[in-house]
């Protein structure tokens, strides 16, 4: 039975990596007057790494004028990456950066049937709240029942910290919930909590495998063939109805949790 769909934020919910914490990342490094710009695909390609203030130190390691000291870097790091996170969350509503398709019928859904929704994200709770409240409205936490962020979970996906908290919060068993997700490193993160996990393609993660996933879909409102091993007829749009037949493919709730770990 599904209980509980569990979604990432960055990618999934919203496309906020390129023109969101991009553009908000730069600003930083300028207004603290360091010279790194991280162009787009160079973003792309950090976007390996989990975690803004990690992402950060992570560059510095490859720039020969970043301080040599790493503590002398560690403060560096979060001292652009506090600067960065009030930037993202006065431009975030400015940008004009709205739900992917297919979301907020999704998040609909949920309400109106009584399926739980919770958050589970790398990023902090301000950037959460600056987006949906741009995007849902003041009161957007009434759709979800729990709501985990860096602050609750700081272990970094693919660490599975978010997921089971997100379960906890929710008092849900793995079997019981679907992530949704868009990154190689969320994929892994829910699936090592024992979730099955849609994946839904972000611009910066088009071309990924996604081995493992529940299914693969180019966005939740898409009508083309979902990749599923579960289902392969399966095909979009994405609603708790086909999440309920692709879950229900899968077998035994317990049976898979174990094969999914
Ligand atoms: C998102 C991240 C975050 C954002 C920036 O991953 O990795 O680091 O890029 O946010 P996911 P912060 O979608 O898997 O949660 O700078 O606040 O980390
Ligand atoms: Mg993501």
């Amino acid at each position: 039975m599904l209980r509980a769909l569990i979604w990432d934020v960055d990618g999934t919910l919203a496309e906020t990596e390129r023109d969101g914490h991009r553009v908000a990342f730069n600003d930083a490094f300028e207004a603290c007057g360091v010279p790194w710009r991280w162009d787009a695909d160079t973003y792309g390609r950090l976007l390996q790494v989990a975690g803004g203030y990690e992402r950060i130190l992570h560059d510095m390691a490859s720039r020969p004028e970043a301080p040599a000291s790493p503590r002398t870097r560690e403060a560096l790091a979060r001292e652009l990456h506090q600067r960065k996170n009030a930037l993202y969350e006065a431009h975030v509503a400015a940008a004009g950066i709205g739900l992917r398709p297919g979301v907020r019928e999704l998040l609909d859904e949920c309400a109106s049937q009584g399926v739980r929704a919770a958050i589970a994200t790398t990023t902090g709770r301000g950037n959460v709240n600056a987006l949906l409240r741009a995007n849902l409205g003041e009161h957007w936490g009434w759709r979800f029942q729990a709501v985990v962020c860096a602050e609750d979970a700081p272990r970094k996906k693919p660490d599975p910290q978010a997921y089971l908290a997100a379960l906890r919060q929710l008092r849900c068993e793995a079997g019981e919930a679907i992530a949704l997700e868009d990154s190689p490193n969320g994929l892994a993160a829910a699936l090592a909590a024992g979730i099955a996990t849609v994946v839904t393609r972000s611009a910066y993660f088009q071309h990924c495998a996604f081995d493992g996933a529940l299914a693969v879909c180019d966005d939740l409102a898409s009508t083309a063939p979902l990749r599923s091993d579960a289902v392969p007829s399966a095909h979009g749009p994405v609603s708790l109805a086909s999440l309920r037949r692709l879950l229900a493919a899968t077998g035994d709730p317990a049976a898979r949790a174990v094969r999914l770990r």
